[in-house]
């Protein structure tokens, strides 16, 4: 069902400092910037390799405020990785067939995430401790 990463989410305090760093660092290059006000995030996705079904990067986020989802992940547990996202062909059929497993939905009907794809999430407390997002991306992406 997983086709793929699609991304690995990193929490941050200062999201511009931490693009500099990735870019300096591992070469990567900025291919996508966005405010998602729903999520409560400032993000940027660096891209990191093209493979069948789609690109992988890695998502770097600043909290919009202190209570929102990567505010509190920030407080209690400081900067670093956040989340983990899978690529699927299908998102909704995903959701059906993994909330028919007994994880529990965070999102019942995906939203709106990074470069137009459709996202929804899956608790940590039901996939070992790790908040797993699955993203559908659009046809086209960058
Ligand atoms: N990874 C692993 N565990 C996590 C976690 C994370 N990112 N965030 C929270 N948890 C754990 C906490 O440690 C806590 O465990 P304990 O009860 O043992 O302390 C438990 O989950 C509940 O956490 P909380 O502090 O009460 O945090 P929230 O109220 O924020 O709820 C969660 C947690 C996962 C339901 C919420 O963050 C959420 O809905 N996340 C999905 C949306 C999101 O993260 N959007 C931002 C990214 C957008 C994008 O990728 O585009
Ligand atoms: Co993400």
């Amino acid at each position: 069902m997983f086709m793929r990463i699609d991304h690995v989410g990193i929490a941050c305090h200062d999201l511009e400092e931490k693009i500099a760093f990735f870019e300096r660092t591992f070469e990567l290059t900025v291919v996508a910037r966005e405010v998602n006000e729903e999520q409560g995030v400032k993000e940027a996705m660096l891209h990191i390799a093209d493979g069948e079904g789609g690109g992988s990067y890695i998502q770097l986020l600043e909290p919009l405020g202190p209570d929102t989802p990567v505010g509190r992940f920030l407080a209690k547990r400081g900067e670093g990785v956040h989340h983990v996202a899978f690529g699927v062909p299908d998102v909704e059929a995903a959701l059906g067939e993994i909330g028919g497993r007994g994880v529990r939905l965070l999102d019942e009907k995906p939203r709106h995430g990074s470069m137009g794809s459709s996202i929804a999430f899956l608790h940590p407390k039901d996939v070992g401790g790790m908040l797993t997002e699955l993203v559908q991306a659009p046809p086209r992406r960058p």
